[in-house]
């Protein structure tokens, strides 16, 4: 019989999810964090300070968000991660790196432990495109956390013995 595989948007109340935060360009990514936080408790998960479902990580930058996603994956805690960051074009081919690094780095956390590991740094050419998709006109947070619910459901559905 053909299985068909979807994930939930609907309840979190089951989901264990941690955040991975970088804290170069916090103004944005400090609002991020705010909607990411919105979303998941609209959506029954505990975002208490004492909850058992939720851990927050702060990093120094979107660099740094592969290492330690990887180091949080690895503990098998949680059904998904977020990562959350913000690069801004500056004169240097800096941003260049700093995102390849990132971007690549999260992918392969996820291809290599299994757990789905959110893409949720923002890179825009000036920090008021950053701020508009943090908060001025939409949060991107949210939809990373949206999408979150979708793939730790998700991945969460399909067992070995679907295989
Ligand atoms: N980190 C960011 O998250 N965003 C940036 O725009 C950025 N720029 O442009 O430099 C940035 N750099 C810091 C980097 O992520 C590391 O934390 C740092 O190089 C130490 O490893």
């Amino acid at each position: 019989m053909m299985a068909t595989f979807e994930g939930t948007f609907t309840d979190a109340a089951d989901l264990r999810v941690a955040i991975v935060v970088a804290r170069f360009n916090d103004l944005v990514t400090s609002k991020l964090l705010s909607g990411c936080f919105d979303c998941l408790q609209r959506h029954g998960l505990d975002t208490s300070s004492n909850s058992k479902q939720l851990d927050v990580a702060w990093v120094p930058g979107s660099f740094e968000l592969p290492l330690v996603s990887q180091a949080l994956a690895r503990t098998r805690k949680y059904d998904v991660i977020i990562t959350l960051g913000a690069v801004i074009r500056g004169d240097t081919p800096h941003f260049d790196v700093v995102i390849a690094e990132a971007s690549k780095g999260i992918a392969s956390v996820s291809r290599e432990t299994g757990v789905p590991v959110v893409f949720g740094v923002l890179t825009t050419d000036t920090m008021q495109q950053a701020l508009e998709r943090a908060g001025i006109k939409s949060n991107l947070g949210w939809s990373y956390a949206l999408q979150a619910l979708e793939m730790g459901s998700l991945i969460k559905g399909i067992s070995v013995d679907d295989q």
